[in-house]
């Protein structure tokens, strides 16, 4: 299977889950930049036109990070990264959306309208990537509250979710268009699970 990718924080998500899970695969590197991600042969591929895309060797492609990591975990169960039971599940999917629908999609938004990275393009509008730069850190309190009381997002284990928030605060450490609060229990989890020997995966 070959890993179509450039360097962003939807990749960085499967490297780590991909890490955790001892599995390596072929890589391709797309220039996103240099939009080629949306030439006519990726879109054949991915017409989501995002990266990262997993093709596998019968051919099939699956496009979206969670949908790869899913498929991951289908071939290798060990260590469980979307919850073991029914309840662990669902709790790893509401908490990995907040983190995606509710911060990661946030910062993107925040980055993507206010840098202009894209806007080659996309119309890009500074006044909503000030909103989204303003609404991203309000959401902190909630996993802030949860993490008070749980050791990782969604319960006692690490998750997909964990990887989706830590992932993003990093982003938006990186691209500073998102002010981040220190908050306690954020700080503490983030201290152990950015230390994982998964999270140095590239
Ligand atoms: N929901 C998608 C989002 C993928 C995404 O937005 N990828 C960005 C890089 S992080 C990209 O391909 N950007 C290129 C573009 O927008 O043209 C996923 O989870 O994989």
């Amino acid at each position: 299977m070959k890993l179509y990718e450039a360097p962003s924080p939807n990749a960085r998500r499967v490297h780590i889950f991909m890490a955790e899970k001892g599995l390596e695969c072929d890589r391709v590197a797309v220039d996103i930049r240099a939009a080629e991600n949306l030439s006519a042969d990726y879109l054949a591929k991915n017409p989501g036109g995002r990266v990262p895309m997993l093709e596998l060797d019968d051919g099939t492609c699956i496009g979206e990070s969670v949908a790869i990591c899913r498929y991951m975990e289908s071939i290798q169960s060990e260590p469980v990264l979307f919850g073991a039971t029914g309840v662990e599940a669902a709790k790893v999917e509401m908490w990995q959306r907040r983190a995606e629908l509710g911060f990661l999609l946030e910062v993107a938004g925040a980055f993507r309208n206010i840098t202009g990275f894209f806007k080659d393009r996309e119309t890009c509008v500074a006044e909503w990537g000030q909103v989204c730069a303003e609404r991203a850190p309000k959401m902190l309190t909630m996993f802030d509250e949860q993490l008070a009381q749980t050791s990782y997002l969604a319960g006692d284990n690490f998750s997909i979710a964990d990887i989706t928030l830590a992932v993003a605060l990093d982003f938006a450490r990186m691209v500073k268009v998102v002010e981040i609060p220190e908050l306690p229990n954020i700080q503490r989890w983030y201290g152990e699970v950015s230390t994982r020997s998964s999270f140095s995966a590239t």
